[in-house]
């Protein structure tokens, strides 16, 4: 049998924005605690990625205790996993000055999220903006992570850490392990229930657009009544039918099936009932993921002893890759005396 040491390492991390929406869980959490038996597992709230756009301080202090009791209702197992906050292991930032010395300008003003956010954020294109991916690379490359469950959109962000990773081998000798991707092939990419060719995304300015993973059952109901559908009536997964499509992937994921049973269920049904079904799906998985995280988050000290437990183990693996960093660049290591 397998022990804990032998297992490779997992590693992800969401950031506290705001409510994560049912595209996060389906792209990411719901993944996170499927592997979590077959991996050893570190998964961080992403503060101080979150600050390279506008955050308001007291929001993103309640988000994030609540990014955190949402990975512990997800089934996140704090005895299994370690939960930490990004910004209480200090070695994240540290490597990410050093990465930044290896990183090129070019690659990081041809990443696909930096000119998106340029545009949705015109008034403040700040160097965090820019950076945001050789953080993340920090991120990975710190835990000598082999693989990084993520959502589609955070592919090309992946394969910067990757290369990042071979350059400062290359460059200094063997330091880092080059990190793969897990990237489920359903629902990697929920789109918005409005604009089916747009990714649901938590910032949408029509909450239409996105289920909250803390929206009730009216609201998940009326939002899929909503749902943008396409033409024709066919229930079927498509190139041509993204509305219908998107609707799909949800339903295969929220009632624990695939794409192809639920196409052969809802043969000959038409779109109000389809979309109907979809929703309550969508409702009964959400339902005992709310109660229990309402429970969870109140219960301020547990959460604060999990941050603790969770930095402290997070530093001991983090600082252990820093100081071989620092050792393999020519920084005089630091004696105490
Ligand atoms: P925003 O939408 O505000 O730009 P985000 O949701 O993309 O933010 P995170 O909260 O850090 O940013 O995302 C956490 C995880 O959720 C990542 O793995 C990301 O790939 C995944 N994810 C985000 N949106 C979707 C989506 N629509 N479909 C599938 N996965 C998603
Ligand atoms: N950029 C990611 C969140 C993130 C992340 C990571 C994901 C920050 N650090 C390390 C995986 C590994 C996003 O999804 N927006």
């Amino acid at each position: 049998m397998e022990t804990q040491n032998e297992k490779k390492i997992l590693l992800s991390a969401v950031q506290p924005s705001g409510t994560p929406t049912l595209g996060n869980y389906i792209g990411a959490l719901a993944n996170f605690t499927k592997l979590q038996n077959d991996y050893s597992c570190i998964f961080s709230v992403a503060d101080l990625h979150s600050i390279t756009v506008p955050q308001d301080p007291a929001k993103l202090r309640a988000n994030t205790y609540d990014l955190l009791a949402l990975y512990l209702a997800c089934g996140i197992d704090p005895e299994k996993s370690i939960l930490f906050n990004q910004s209480h292991v200090s070695a994240h930032a540290e490597l990410a000055w050093v990465l930044n010395t290896v990183t090129y300008v070019g690659e990081l003003n041809r990443m696909t999220q930096f000119k998106a956010k340029c545009q949705s954020h015109a008034d403040n294109i700040n160097m965090g903006l820019m950076d945001y991916p050789v953080l993340m690379a920090a991120d990975i490359l710190l835990y000598q992570t082999e693989l990084v469950p993520v959502g589609a959109d955070q592919k090309q962000h992946l394969e910067l850490a990757r290369d990042l990773a071979l350059r400062f081998n290359n460059r200094f000798g063997e330091t880092f392990r080059v990190p793969e991707p897990y990237i489920a092939k359903t629902g990697a990419r929920v789109m918005s229930l409005a604009e089916p060719d747009k990714k649901m995304s938590k910032s949408d300015a029509n909450v239409n657009a996105f289920i909250s993973m803390n929206d009730d059952p009216d609201a998940i109901m009326r939002k899929f009544k909503r749902a943008v559908t396409d033409s024709g009536s066919e229930i079927r997964f498509g190139q041509d039918k993204p509305g219908i499509s998107n609707l799909l992937t949800i339903y295969a994921v929220c009632a624990d099936t695939t794409v192809e049973q639920a196409e052969l269920e809802f043969a000959g049904a038409g779109y109000g009932t389809f979309k109907q079904r979809v929703g309550e799906a969508v409702v009964e998985k959400l339902r005992p993921i709310q109660e229990r995280k309402q429970k969870i988050a109140q219960d301020k000290a547990y959460l604060t002893k999990i941050l603790a437990e969770g930095a402290s183990a997070a530093e001991r693996i983090a600082y252990k890759t820093l100081r071989k960093v620092y050792k393999k660049v020519g920084f005089v290591p630091r004696e105490r005396m």
